[in-house]
C-alpha cells in the first residue's frame, strides 16, 4: 500500500517535469494561433518608444488578423508598424488595419520587419522585466502575453526561433 503510494507520487514528479519545460519556453495558444517568445529591448533613459517582437504562427485552415495590441501598464498608445525600404531609405509607417496572418503562416515580428511600437511609455523598460500586453486577433478574440525585456541591442538571437539576422 505505502509503496504503490510511494510509487505514484514518483510518476506524478517525473509527469511534472515535462509540463514545467513547457511553460519556460515562453508561448501562447490561441485557437489556432501560436505566439511565440514575445521580446522588447531596455530603453535608454528618456526615450518615449519601445518595440515589441514575436512570431505568430496559425496551424489552422483560416486566415486571422491581428488587429490591435494594448500594454496600458507601460504605454499610452500602442501601434503596429512595418519597417520597409523606400527609394533606399528606411522608412516606418502605422498599419492601422493590423497584419494578415494567413493560414499555415508564420509572420515574424522582429527589427527592421513589422514590429509592435509601444508609444507614450509611461517609464523605462528594463532588461529582464516582464510587460504584459493583449493582442487581439480578429477570429480568435483576444490573447494576454507577456513580453520579456531583453539587453538593450538585442536582435532576438538568443532565441531558437529567430535565425539568420
Ligand atoms: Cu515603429
Amino acid at each position: 500500500m505505502t509503496k504503490s503510494i510511494l510509487a505514484a507520487l514518483a510518476l506524478s514528479l517525473s509527469l511534472s517535469i515535462p509540463l514545467g519545460g513547457a511553460a519556460l519556453a515562453h508561448d501562447y495558444k490561441a485557437g489556432a494561433l501560436k505566439i511565440d517568445h514575445p521580446w522588447s529591448r531596455a530603453t535608454p533613459g528618456g526615450a518615449k518608444v519601445a518595440g515589441g517582437y514575436l512570431a505568430i504562427e496559425n496551424t489552422g485552415t483560416e486566415a486571422d488578423r491581428l488587429v490591435s495590441i494594448s500594454a496600458p501598464t507601460i504605454s499610452g498608445r500602442t501601434e503596429i508598424h512595418e519597417m520597409a525600404l523606400n527609394n533606399g531609405v528606411m522608412t516606418m509607417r502605422p498599419l492601422e488595419s493590423g497584419v494578415a496572418i494567413p493560414a499555415g503562416a508564420k509572420v515574424e515580428f522582429k527589427p527592421g520587419g513589422y514590429h509592435i511600437m509601444f508609444m507614450e511609455l509611461k517609464q523605462p523598460l528594463k532588461q529582464g522585466d516582464s510587460v504584459k500586453g493583449t493582442l487581439a486577433f480578429e477570429k480568435a478574440g483576444t490573447v494576454e502575453v507577456e513580453f520579456r525585456v531583453e539587453a538593450v541591442g538585442a536582435r532576438g538571437a538568443d532565441h531558437g526561433a529567430h535565425k539568420g539576422h
